[in-house]
């Protein structure tokens, strides 16, 4: 196990991981003094709500306390470029930030998603790689810039429940949405199926594909009707484009996933990480369907979480 769990590429046995991971599901308080006297910190600089509470309610489970700061809304702006003369708004430097809150925890989560203005800056992740270089405690992504790695390992334990088929189709889809959102919930599952044996395809309109690190193993396709068909799972989610960093894409309203959409595939289960907004991104005949395991899906990011910090705690 590295020191922090921030991408794909800290899970060094995705099987094994899964299968332990879904046991904790069955045994949740069998580690319980593993955390004893344990503190994990969260920094939220953006909104949560699945991340927060199930990331807490795994500490929980572990007997570990937790401390979380919305440090963006209640605690100083922090600077996070070196050399420059602080004269202007940001009233403390990442370097102590990070050095006091390590001090102060065990392990500590963050949460930094992108300005979508500077694709080069967001995707150099100064606040993730900030805290990994200055706090002297493990890091946990809690949705970065460019990756959100709890939420896909909870979609990969959510897809081995489900499957019915050794090697399930599993299709990405890009829906609507009116706002522009970061891509790492796409970069993140499609770097995550890069290491679990499924057909993976996603679709998305013309102009919005991913960068292509993430995606080179998937099969790309504009036609959602033609990806869908015979496909086990459906994942839907809207991105801002990647090349035409942080546009979004509008009038799109046709890539709105629906029953009728769900009914012409492989019985597919329906995915999205939450949350979602009703009758833009999924319609409510979909969403309210036998094919929905959304709530699994959230129901598992406590487990997730929870075997991501016991990794780390007897790493
Ligand atoms: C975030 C995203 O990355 O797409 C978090 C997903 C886990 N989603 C949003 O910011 C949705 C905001 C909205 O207004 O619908």
């Amino acid at each position: 196990m590295p020191n922090h769990f921030c991408s794909a590429e800290d899970c060094s046995d995705l099987t094994g991981w899964i299968r332990e991971a879904l046991i904790l599901k069955e045994t949740p308080y069998s580690d319980k003094l593993l955390g004893a006297n344990k503190t994990l910190g969260l920094i939220f600089f953006n909104a949560s709500l699945r991340t927060r509470l199930s990331t807490i309610k795994a500490a929980q489970n572990l007997g570990m306390e937790t401390i979380t700061f919305n440090v963006n809304k209640e605690g100083w702006q922090l600077e996070t470029a070196h050399g420059v003369v602080m004269d202007g708004d940001p009233a403390e430097h990442i370097t102590e930030a990070a050095a006091v809150m390590g001090g102060y925890c065990d392990i500590l989560g963050i949460r930094a998603f992108p300005t979508l203005l500077d694709r080069k800056e967001d995707y150099s992740e100064k606040y993730l790689l900030g805290f990994q270089e200055y706090a002297g405690v493990p890091i946990i992504n809690l949705e970065s810039a460019a990756l959100h790695p709890l939420q896909s390992f909870a979609d990969l334990m959510t897809i081995e429940q489900h499957k019915k088929k050794e090697r399930p189709k599993v299709v990405m889809t890009w829906a609507p949405h009116v706002k522009a959102l970061p891509q790492a919930v796409p970069n993140s599952f499609s770097q995550w199926m890069q290491h679990y044996d499924a057909d993976f395809y996603i679709a998305h309109p013309e102009g919005m594909e991913l960068d292509a690190k993430f995606t080179k193993n998937a099969t790309l396709s504009c036609d959602q009707d033609e990806a869908f068909k015979e496909a086990d799972f459906i994942y839907v989610k809207n991105w801002s484009s990647y090349h035409d960093y942080g546009e979004p894409l509008k009038n799109q309203q046709g890539w709105m996933v629906t029953l009728e959409k769900l009914q012409r595939t492989h019985q597919a289960k329906l995915m999205h990480c939450l949350p979602v907004r009703r009758n833009v991104v999924i319609a409510d005949n979909a969403m309210d369907s036998r094919h929905s395991i959304i709530q699994d899906q959230a129901y598992n990011r406590i487990f997730a979480a929870q075997l991501v910090l016991k990794k780390l705690l007897t790493r």
